[in-house]
């Protein structure tokens, strides 16, 4: 009989490009027919067909407290029955400008708007607008959104500028982006050496996340800290998926380096469209009304999206919840480690507050080249033997995989289980 989810996904065909409305989403890295969900609840998700899963996509990080928590649920619900958008400002975002400021170090003043890749391609074009250089540096590998300046991949040799990793980005426009190696300080040094004084920006993913887990090597974020000082140029920390995943202060607070402007989303909307950017006084100035550097949004700081982000937030501040996060990401990276070293598979696993990164090589990589040599078909099986057992991983080898406060030692010990079984499928 065939499932709902090949009917739903031929139907969807029809109409959207490639049936899904963000790529990653269409299973093309791992193939066989998305999952079509039809609700969530804490750690877990059902499908059209029925069948329920342990997540660790969670809308891809927003979750951090699971499906339908009670508490965001009720307060989206009591916004919105008093209107969905008014276009004016209103108290609760004047409230969660304030606690931003207050958990974020260097929150100076922030902006909402209404997605990750808004808030940085707002925070590039506020970099541009406040140095008056047009260069921006970012790393192979990472992934801040789509905006054209950023849809670029490493040009050909080390020190040349991008060429446009989509269509429909201009050569030009690629050309003004620098992509570097992460980790590779060697590379940030040559590069500030030659155009130091012609970069506007670095942004960077102070964890990366979008290449698998990949974590900064010590000393790689305080030497971009450093150089930017020295050349003039701003740090963006592109925080949007480590924000109020890694820690409370997000990886400014776990790594102690202080960006110029810091861009934020998916925890912050609690699964509702929210993104922000933020830092340096003198330089969030100079964003419209106050200053040059335009910027807008018709639903930016949506009242419901604003209600489900405060709701978040105000429980990730319970004492001891990044602990205890942190502690569940861990046994569950433990565990399947453990389940494939029984297996005799070359597997390897790590974690960062409550996100994971799991890799078919034998230690977990720490640049973008050694990414590239994990051994995505093993991942392929093995991601396919763990949906046949109820657990929904990230379906694609490059993409980082997310822990929520509402996974119970019962939902890892479950996931380890199934994994024992898959790594031998
Ligand atoms: P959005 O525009 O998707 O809200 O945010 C873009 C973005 C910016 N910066 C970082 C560090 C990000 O990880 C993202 C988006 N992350 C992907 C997951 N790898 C979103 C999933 C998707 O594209 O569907």
């Amino acid at each position: 009989m065939t499932s709902k989810n090949d009917l739903l996904f031929e139907r969807s065909r029809k109409v959207i490009p490639g049936g899904v409305n963000s790529p990653v989403r269409a299973f093309r890295a791992v193939g066989g027919t998305p999952r079509f969900i039809v609700r969530g609840e804490g750690s877990r998700i059902w499908d059209a067909d029925g069948h329920e899963y342990i997540d660790y996509v969670g809308s891809w990080g927003p979750l951090v407290l699971g499906h339908a928590d009670r508490d965001v649920v009720a307060a989206v619900r009591a916004a919105a029955g008093r209107g969905l958008s008014f276009g004016a400002p209103t108290e609760s975002e004047a409230e969660m400008a304030e606690l931003l400021g207050r958990l974020v170090p260097g929150l100076e003043l922030v902006r909402l708007v209404s997605s990750g890749t808004e808030a940085t391609m707002s925070a590039l074009r506020l970099a541009r607008g406040a140095t008056g250089r047009s260069r921006i540096v970012k790393f192979e590998g990472c992934y801040h959104g789509h905006a054209d300046s950023l849809l670029v991949k490493a040009g050909s040799g080390a020190l040349t500028l991008g060429n446009p990793s989509s269509a429909g980005v201009t050569a030009e426009n690629a050309a003004q982006t620098l992509v570097l190696g992460y980790n590779d300080v060697a590379g940030l040094d040559s590069a500030f050496l030659e155009m130091g004084r012609s970069i506007a920006c670095v942004i960077v993913e102070p964890v990366a996340g979008n290449m698998n887990l990949i974590a900064p090597q010590p000393g790689f974020l305080e030497r971009v800290r450093e150089l930017c000082t020295r050349h003039g140029a701003l740090l963006i920390f592109d925080e949007v998926m480590t924000g109020f995943r890694v820690g409370l202060s997000g990886a400014q607070g776990l790594f102690g380096v202080q960006a110029d402007l810091i861009t934020l989303g998916k925890v912050i909307g609690g699964g509702m469209p929210l993104g922000a950017f933020g830092g340096r006084r003198d330089i969030m100035e100079k964003i419209a009304p106050l200053g040059p550097v335009y910027q807008a949004g018709t639903l930016s700081g949506n009242p419901l999206a604003v209600a489900a982000g405060l709701a978040t937030l105000r429980k990730l501040q319970v004492p001891g919840f990044y602990e205890r996060l942190a502690t569940a990401t861990r046994s569950l990276c433990d565990g399947l480690v453990s389940a494939a070293h029984k297996r005799r598979v070359a597997f390897s696993a790590q974690s960062v507050g409550g996100m994971f990164g799991l890799y078919f090589r034998a230690t977990p990589p720490s640049s973008y080249a050694e990414v590239m040599q994990c051994d995505t078909e093993a991942f392929k099986r093995f991601f396919h033997a763990m949906l046949e057992r109820g657990v929904y991983l990230a379906p694609s080898a490059y993409e980082t995989g997310f822990v929520s406060s509402a996974h119970a030692d019962a939902d890892i010990a479950a996931t380890v289980s199934a994994a024992e079984a898959a790594f031998g499928a």
